[in-house]
């Protein structure tokens, strides 16, 4: 059974809709503001180094990019030092009246990651570098527990598989108490390496966490989607990991492109109707969305489990 449809018009944003010169559109943090879809994307520029742009939709299908990009590397001061390479990936959280956007940030140094937040979508503030070398993949939860935040990142490893973490902070500064929470699982999809993608979901259920999973075949990697559902009151607790992908490369803009076999995402967006709107970059070239009934997803990590460490 196929739990993630694919919209009919995918791709839903390539670089043709883009208004400047860039090579790719990938990889979208995607929210909804006042009443619309705020899609802020990744585009590799011609010398190989990503920013951020932005579309907007009323439906979140179909996007309108704005005439310029919303985030490129810093130019001066701390930021400018560890974004040199490029900004990529990046997650959005909703929380105290505010959009928090975490992203990739890459330089001689490593990639580490950037906190920016924005309240309009027109300008945005950096705030902090929130790790150090060597992680990526960060999402921040949309609620805070005990009156911390908390968020999921992939710390790069040598001695153990790369896997999903937790962390907590008072301020969004300064991230401590950290614990692995989960594991690849050796010959399964996710057997190389996981990491968080969309920005934990609330259901009634517990928050589910729309992650990648890599496996190494002789052709290189496929990137693959996978769910988790965490407790709703510690999300360091995993009720249970869904033993079965529910998306991976099939369609060709998935499998071939810039970078061939991937399905990658840093977004999904929850309806009243209890579907999901899931966006994903293909091939790390183009911009897809297919739908999921959020129950569905919900209930493979409930019955049809594997465990998480
Ligand atoms: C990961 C990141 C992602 C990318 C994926 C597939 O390591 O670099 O941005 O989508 O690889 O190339």
């Amino acid at each position: 059974m196929e739990l993630v449809t694919r919209y009919r018009n995918n791709p839903i944003l390539t670089k043709k809709d883009v208004p400047y010169e860039v090579a790719t559109v990938h990889n979208a943090g995607v929210t909804k503001y006042q009443g619309h879809y705020i899609m802020l994307f990744r585009s590799h520029r011609h010398n190989g180094r990503s920013i951020l742009g932005l579309a907007h939709s009323k439906d979140g299908f179909q996007f309108k990019v704005d005439d310029k990009p919303f985030m490129e590397p810093a130019r001066s001061g701390i930021f400018a030092e560890y974004e040199a390479f490029g900004i990529e990936d990046p997650r959005i959280t909703y929380i105290d009246d505010e959009y928090l956007i975490t992203y990739s940030a890459y330089s001689q140094h490593g990639v580490r990651i950037g906190l920016a937040k924005t309240k309009d979508w027109k300008s945005v503030e950096r705030i902090a570098l929130i790790t150090e070398a060597d992680y990526r993949n960060v999402v921040i939860f949309s609620e805070k527990f005990d009156g911390l935040y908390a968020r999921l990142d992939r710390p790069h490893s040598e001695i153990s598989p790369w896997s999903i973490w937790i962390s907590y902070s008072p301020d969004l500064r300064y991230w401590g108490a950290a614990r692995l929470i989960m594991k690849p699982v050796q010959y399964h999809w996710d057997e190389m390496k996981i990491g968080p993608g969309a920005p934990p979901i609330k259901t009634d259920k517990g928050w589910l966490n729309i992650y990648h999973g890599v496996y190494p075949t002789m052709d290189g990697s496929v990137y693959r989607l996978g769910v988790a559902l965490h407790e709703l009151n510690d999300p360091s607790q995993i009720i249970g990991v869904g033993d079965n992908w529910i998306l991976q490369p099939e369609e060709p803009y998935e499998i071939t492109g810039y970078v061939h076999n991937v399905v990658f995402t840093c977004g999904a967006v929850p309806e009243e109707d209890g579907t999901l709107k899931i966006y994903w970059g293909g091939a790390d070239t183009v911009m897809c969305v297919g739908t999921a009934r959020i129950s569905e997803l919900v209930d493979l990590c409930l019955t049809n489990s594997r465990n998480p460490v």
